[in-house]
């Protein structure tokens, strides 16, 4: 095309997770000379980082999966409900061998800066190896969880012992065997890891902040007939993933919690606890506080019912509102508690003061560690993004924008006034975090598609968000938001899991369905809320 012969790129995609590949794959198909850098070795994203013995995903794997393709659909066969992160990592290894995808992957490299040219109209875009390569489009597919956060605890740097944090897991295995173990957080990753710890090591102390609802994951194996349904289903699946609120197949009860009586909720809340996974939702769990302790109360019932100790079982019961932090499922976490090796620590009450040479210190009491292993979590949403010094015009930093005395603010989550021909997919303001993220993915990369191929049928050269129809999703997101609860939980979603980090909860909560006919209808219109120039000079529409 045209551009390639002033740009090195069409486009330059940062990130080989499920974000980055598809993107790669569907530039190529639609050819674009498509460039993308990973910082693993290979491919996987987060999937590749996550390897602690028991990561899994929480989304069930039929449609934790790519569903573009029928044939990698067919060809791929899930083994059970809940896959887990060596199979996720085979998952994603399949995909990339069928589409040939590695050629155009730069592995072992890190982007540290994006910059806009305005003369050029283009982006630089720097490499750790002091080079830098040029595109007309520039899509940070960089995920929302990836930047881990170990918090910044006096003396880290003085242990002696061995520390991990789960989201940059060693390739070598890490053996626990007779070792005194902490765990230091009690969100979905520390309450998959702590189980499976607690089997071998000799000692585990877990250090728990906030306690977490836990509901039982009932993973099994998928059986055969289950299997080929599912390959039959194919159309039918993919259809009501994207006509759902979740982007999966989650059922919601589509009544208010007070439709029904309280044995019939019970009963209900019962059968959802028996088959494992999350609760389906009642239409006013996460808006009504009264009804929200209807599940609250349930779920603490289940606490005091495993763990035998009354005390331990004190310490493990929630008080937020249920749900307002992203919900774990759980295997067999409540019942570690009742093991005579695992000590459960109250950090809120005593909090750790400093970790030393030879373990970790609360204002009570002093634990000696062989290994610390951090399940302390991301910077959420925008962590990957500010980890890269990005600059649109003007020389104006994202950061800067968004997060120094400015606010968060992009158009469908895809695009952000000042940085043309930018595009971000599971960015802020979209369904990401509340909802299965390959289905966001997905949507997003082929919006970016349809509206780089228009670019290229219409000799347009950029394309930019306008202030306004920003200001007005960003408007709406917020809206949403602030009619729930969320907004009234310290989590990842609103941003107080990192100290000094601006609060809100900048994803969209009006259902994926509705965020996909928003998308939709501003590429029918020719991307309304959109500035399109031919070039510097010359604004279209
Ligand atoms: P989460 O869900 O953010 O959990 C992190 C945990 O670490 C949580 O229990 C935190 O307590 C705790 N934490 C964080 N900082 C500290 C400090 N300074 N001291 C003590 N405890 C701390 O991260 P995960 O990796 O488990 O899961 C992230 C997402 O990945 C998950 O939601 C899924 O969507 C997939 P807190 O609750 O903040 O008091």
């Amino acid at each position: 095309s045209k551009t390639s012969l002033v740009n090195d790129f069409d486009a330059v995609i940062i990130g080989a997770g499920f974000a980055g590949m598809y993107m790669l794959h569907s530039l190529r198909e639609a050819g674009f000379s498509t460039k993308a850098f990973e910082a693993a070795e290979d491919v996987g994203g987060v999937w590749y980082f996550n390897r602690y013995p028991g990561a899994r995903c929480d989304i069930e794997s039929i449609v934790y999966t790519y569903l573009f393709s029928e044939k990698l659909y067919q060809d791929w066969t899930w083994t059970s409900r809940y896959p887990d992160q060596p199979e996720i990592l085979s998952y994603l290894n399949y995909v990339a061998d069928k589409l040939n995808l590695r050629k155009d992957i730069q592995f072992k490299t890190r982007i540290h800066a994006a910059h806009y040219d305005e003369a050029n109209e283009n982006w630089r875009i720097y490499l750790n190896d002091g080079t830098s390569v040029t595109a007309k489009y520039f899509i940070p597919a960089v995920g929302g969880l990836s930047a881990t956060n170990v918090p910044n605890f006096k003396g880290l740097n003085h242990f002696k012992g061995e520390w991990y944090h789960t989201g940059n897991w060693p390739k070598d295995e890490v053996d626990f065997n007779g070792k005194r173990v902490g765990v230091i957080g009690t969100g979905s990753s520390g309450v998959q890891v702590i189980p499976i710890v607690a089997k071998e090591a000799e000692h585990l102390t877990v250090f728990q902040r906030t306690p977490q609802y836990m509901l039982p994951a009932r993973n099994h194996q998928l059986d055969p007939e289950f299997i080929r349904q599912t390959k039959a289903d194919y159309k039918e699946i993919k259809q009501q993933v994207r006509n759902s609120a979740t982007g999966d197949l989650r059922k919601s009860m589509n009544c208010s919690v007070f439709d029904v009586t309280k044995e019939e909720r019970l009963q209900a809340l019962e059968e959802a606890w028996e088959k494992g996974g999350f609760i389906p939702g009642f239409t006013d769990v996460f808006t009504d506080e009264k009804a929200n302790e209807t599940v609250a109360e349930f779920l603490r019932s289940k606490i005091s019912d495993i763990v035998h100790d009354p005390e331990t079982a004190e310490k493990l019961m929630p008080t937020y509102y249920y749900g307002t932090k992203r919900q774990v499922l759980n295997t067999d976490y409540l019942e570690t508690f009742n093991r005579d090796n695992v000590t459960l620590i109250d950090v809120k009450k005593a909090p750790i003061e400093e970790i030393t040479t030879t373990g970790v210190r609360t204002t009570q009491k002093e634990y000696e560690l062989d290994i610390l292993v951090f399940a302390t979590g991301f910077d959420a949403i925008t962590g990957p993004l500010f980890k890269m010094d990005i600059r649109g015009r003007n020389g104006i930093s994202l950061k800067e924008k968004w997060k120094n005395g400015g606010q968060i603010s992009t158009y469908l989550g895809l695009a952000t006034s000042n940085f043309p021909n930018l595009f971000l997919i599971t960015g802020p303001e979209s369904p990401a975090g509340f909802t299965n993220n390959v289905a966001v993915i997905e949507s997003n990369v082929e919006w970016i598609i349809e509206c780089v191929k228009y670019l290229r049928e219409h000799d347009l050269n950029t394309i930019e968000a306008e202030k306004e129809a920003e200001a007005g999703w960003s408007k709406s997101v917020a809206d949403l938001a602030n009619k729930t609860l969320f907004v009234k939980t310290e989590s990842w979603w609103t941003g107080a899991n990192i100290p000094g980090k601006p609060r809100g909860l900048p994803l969209y909560l009006g259902g994926f369905k509705k965020y996909l006919e928003i998308c939709k209808e501003v590429e029918d219109k020719e991307y309304e809320g959109f500035s399109l120039f031919a070039n510097k000079r010359e604004k279209v529409h």
